[in-house]
């Protein structure tokens, strides 16, 4: 397979993450996500590590000031002065007791990342800076672990409980948006959908106005989205008080096999930072661990999201089941799983891997997360498949992943099929995360390919 052409690709992504810099803090991209998101600027932070561990520091911590008093990390953080009130409107977080005083957020959060990128910026900072780092951060990542087991799984489950599709970060992947079709819907949205109204609602819409309707979330999934955000608002963002004829509620695939291993690098920087983690934490952690597992689906030799309302397991395809191979799963699974993912027909196309795989009838190469390739899932499943030792196949698909992006530019997502980019341009964790394949791809053969990536 030729070598990717490269050349200057570094340097290009540095300046898109510049450009999108607002000081302590980097937006996803400067017209369409004028303000802060929590998982883009983890994937910043961990762009960045190696290079400039100083500046990652700063990006991580940045995401602290919207930390909720209860520990809450929330999605996003609103710019200030930014023209965009409509989405602070729709949260209006300083009603919430427990929300800053200082910043406006969202009330819901995205998937918990935020200690995986402290690790990497720890082990790239210089040991004189490391206990100051660490003294800082442990604290409010644990007191954010401890709010997802109190508030997010208070049935004991061992999971995490999702209550909107913002949350899991894939956000219009067909497993959330089937659930969400399917629920309760508020008087003014079945008005809207008896008489095909979704359309006049694009006017109000943003993204649209930067980026073709096509590759975005549908009028109806919007809508739907936004009525959820409501509900969930009347109910105070608790999964206890949110009646189950209202709700939707998932005990999400991707958001709990990161958590699996967040928890993991967590307990090894409060040992590092010489922090003792309450014992119930930790063996809220473990039963994670074990629960991951209740998700496999042995005849389809897949991982699927779980309905908490139904109890049964969302058996729709998509890109998160490949994100347990990092947690670390039983062997045999992750073999079926890599086996799974080598299929060319369903997950390896020209230009893997697909957000839904793409001889499925919910594929549309071009439509957000029902199809496009996404840098961050890619980035994800590379450490996966690192991690459960198929170094070949991470290899073939960061460097496929860098190609991607030094041909069609730093865009959002990208056509499985042609590569063509599609989404917002300069789109900053592309970016960020470019800069981290690069950095593998020019080490591959040495030892750092199987250093641990934990
Ligand atoms: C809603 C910022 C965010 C990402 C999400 C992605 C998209 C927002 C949106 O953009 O979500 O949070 O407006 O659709 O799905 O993963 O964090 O880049």
């Amino acid at each position: 397979m030729p070598e990717p052409a490269v050349e200057g690709l570094r340097e290009r992504a540095l300046e898109v993450l510049a450009r999108n810099r607002r000081g302590a803090w980097t937006c996803p991209s400067s017209a369409v996500y004028p303000h802060q998101w929590l998982w883009d600027s983890c994937f910043v932070a961990i762009g960045l590590a190696r290079d400039d561990p100083q500046r990652a520091a700063v990006e991580l911590c940045s995401v602290f000031r919207g930390q909720w008093a209860n520990g809450m990390l929330p999605h996003m953080i609103f710019g200030d002065g930014l023209r965009d009130l409509g989405s602070r409107r729709l949260w209006r977080s300083k009603r919430q007791p427990d929300a800053p005083r200082d910043v406006s957020t969202s009330c819901i959060t995205q998937p918990p990342i935020a200690a995986i990128a402290a690790g990497r910026i720890t082990d790239a900072l210089p040991a004189a800076e490391r206990h100051g780092f660490l003294d800082s951060v442990v604290p409010r990542l644990a007191a954010y672990h401890a709010w997802l087991y109190r508030e997010r799984d208070p049935w004991q489950h061992g999971l995490v409980t999702l209550i909107h599709p913002w949350e899991c970060g894939l956000d219009t992947t067909p497993s959330w948006m089937g659930v969400l079709a399917a629920s309760w819907h508020p008087w003014w949205l079945r008005v809207v959908h008896r008489f095909h109204l979704a359309r006049v609602v694009r006017l109000l819409r943003t993204d649209t106005r930067y980026v073709p309707v096509a590759q975005r979330a549908s009028d109806d999934d919007g809508l739907r989205m936004l009525a959820l955000a409501r509900t969930d608002g009347r109910f105070g963002f608790d999964p206890r008080r949110l009646p189950a004829d209202r709700a939707v509620m998932v005990e999400d695939l991707a958001f709990n096999a990161l958590l699996v291993v967040a928890n993991r690098v967590l307990e090894r920087l409060a040992d590092d930072a010489g922090k003792s983690l309450d014992p119930a934490l930790r063996d809220a952690m473990r039963a994670t661990e074990a629960a991951l597992e209740e998700l496999w689906d042995e005849p389809s030799a897949q991982y699927y999201s779980r309905n908490v309302i139904s109890g049964e397991l969302i058996k729709v395809p998509t890109v998160a089941t490949f994100l347990p191979l990092w947690a670390g799963v039983a062997a045999e699974r992750a073999a079926r799983l890599v086996q799974v993912l080598r299929d060319e027909a369903r997950w390896w196309p020209e230009w893997p891997v697909p957000s839904v795989p793409a001889d499925d009838a919910n594929f549309d190469p071009e439509r957000y997360w029902q199809g496009p390739t996404w840098v961050n899932t890619n980035w994800l499943i590379v450490e996966g498949l690192r991690r459960n030792g198929a170094a070949d196949l991470a290899v073939a698909l960061a460097r496929r992943t860098v190609e991607l992006v030094a041909r069609g530019g730093f865009f959002e997502y990208f056509s499985p099929l042609t590569g063509q980019g599609f989404g917002a341009a300069d789109f900053s964790w592309t970016a960020a995360l470019t800069l981290d394949l690069l950095e593998l791809l020019q080490s591959r053969g040495d030892s750092s390919i199987s250093r641990s990536t934990t």
